[in-house]
């Protein structure tokens, strides 16, 4: 076990030219600002005054769309599965949706450049750890469903600012509830769970049964969280749901995580060996970890039709599927046709190249202080109640992320 030194004063977890984060709640280095009407056009945060509402704005698409279109908020929309969601929204439903974006210093808009003309998404302006934000948002635009994929979700950052892990991933759901249950009953909520609630686990596969045991400060935020979501779906008769989504990756996804770590340093190191480049070498922490890896865009159906039913419900959304981080990096290789060998084992393990270039060595600086070793999701429930079914399996999923960061890095 590690003890991890806290040597980073910068928390923003995101890489300036990242294309976000699966929960993105992004850099927090203005937590201690004064936050904005989340109604106000800030022509800074946006490359043009039309991208954000105004109260007026607002007002106009409520009169616009009175009662037959509903409205959806979904937060975190500039990372991986909020981009994700509002594009699984404009294809498969007539909502009005309003994406919350917070002010940052330097700006991410990747995963929603492509929504920059589409009438029926609007951006707001919305702080997760300032309750004023989050009830002006709900007072003015009435939503009919509230998704929250904002979260400090950098499950090994946590460690670094767990106060601010605990203040967005668990506080500030209090704050949605306590307004959603004081301005708008009827507004289905949604927050974004994990597997890693589950943590240390006692059971393999985990299913909707499975105690929480977290094993980090992210872990028992969510935890936190989940058990706020139902003390307030029993007491108020609130319809707040929180799936347990496992690993779920995709070209969105930031590269910090593991898996877009090995496309993207493994895409790079494609180009440079076809250019005789020299390359930074691929360096991991644990590569015997084991994670149900799913496709991030599979899992949208699945909040989807959760928020839908009679009653509300929460659901495991996984593949059943279980592969380690050193499986994840062969299979990168495979599709990036470099053939390896490995040496060594433990902190000594080395991928090599068959004349001998160093591919990836283990940097223990990766490992955490406490590691959650195996997940394995059972959603059986979810496919037999709710009908949801995955069109990626784990082939197909590093398959796509790994051509994506090589096609994106060949047209740079
Ligand atoms: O780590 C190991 C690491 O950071 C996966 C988030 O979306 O899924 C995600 O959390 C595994 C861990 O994701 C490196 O120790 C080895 O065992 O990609 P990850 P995560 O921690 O599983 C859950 C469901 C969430 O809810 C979270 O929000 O890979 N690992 N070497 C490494 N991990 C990283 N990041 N970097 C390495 O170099």
């Amino acid at each position: 076990m590690k003890i991890k030194q806290n040597t980073n004063t910068n928390t923003n977890t995101n890489d300036a030219n990242d294309t976000g984060d699966a929960n993105d709640a992004g850099d927090m280095d203005n937590v201690n600002h004064p936050t904005p009407n989340p109604t106000r056009i800030d022509s800074q945060l946006i490359e043009d005054d039309s991208d954000i509402l105004s109260l007026s704005d607002v007002r106009d698409t409520h009169q616009l769309h009175k009662s037959a279109i509903k409205r959806v908020i979904v937060t975190g929309v500039t990372g991986q599965d909020g981009s994700f969601m509002a594009d699984y929204l404009l294809k498969n439903t007539d909502c009005m949706i309003y994406g919350t974006v917070r002010r940052l210093s330097v700006k991410n808009y990747t995963n929603i450049h492509h929504l920059k003309r589409e009438p029926r998404f609007k951006l707001i302006n919305l702080d997760l750890t300032d309750d004023y934000s989050i009830r002006e948002a709900i007072t003015e635009i009435k939503p009919h469903y509230f998704l929250n994929f904002a979260a400090q979700s950098f499950v090994d950052g946590s460690w670094d600012y767990p106060i601010q892990t605990w203040e967005t991933d668990a506080t500030a759901i209090l704050h949605i509830l306590e307004s959603i249950r004081k301005f708008a009953p009827y507004c289905r909520f949604y927050n974004a769970g994990s597997s890693e609630e589950f943590g240390d686990v006692i059971k393999d596969p985990q299913d909707e049964e499975h105690p929480l045991r977290p094993q980090s400060p992210y872990g028992a935020a969510k935890a936190a969280a989940r058990h706020l979501v139902r003390v307030y779906r029993e007491s108020y008769d609130l319809y707040a749901v929180q799936g347990w989504l496992f690993n779920h990756e995709g070209t969105r996804r930031g590269k910090e995580f593991v898996t877009r770590k090995i496309t993207h340093t493994i895409a790079k190191i494609k180009h440079a060996l076809e250019q005789d480049k020299k390359y930074d070498v691929l360096k991991l922490g644990n590569l015997d970890a084991q994670r149900d890896w799913t496709d991030a865009e599979d899992f949208m159906s699945g909040v989807w039709l959760m928020m839908n039913q009679d009653a509300p419900k929460n659901y495991v959304l996984a593949s059943g599927k279980m592969n380690s981080v050193r499986e994840f990096l062969q299979e990168t290789l495979k599709c990036a046709n470099i053939k390896h060998k490995i040496i060594g084992d433990g902190e000594y393990e080395k991928f090599l190249t068959e004349d001998d270039k160093l591919i990836m060595e283990v940097d223990p600086k990766f490992y955490r202080p406490a590691e959650v070793h195996k997940l394995r999701g059972d959603c059986t429930l979810a496919e037999n109640e709710l009908g949801w079914t995955r069109t990626y399996n784990f082939k197909k999923l590093v398959k796509r992320m790994y051509e994506s960061d090589y096609e994106q890095l060949k047209n740079r």
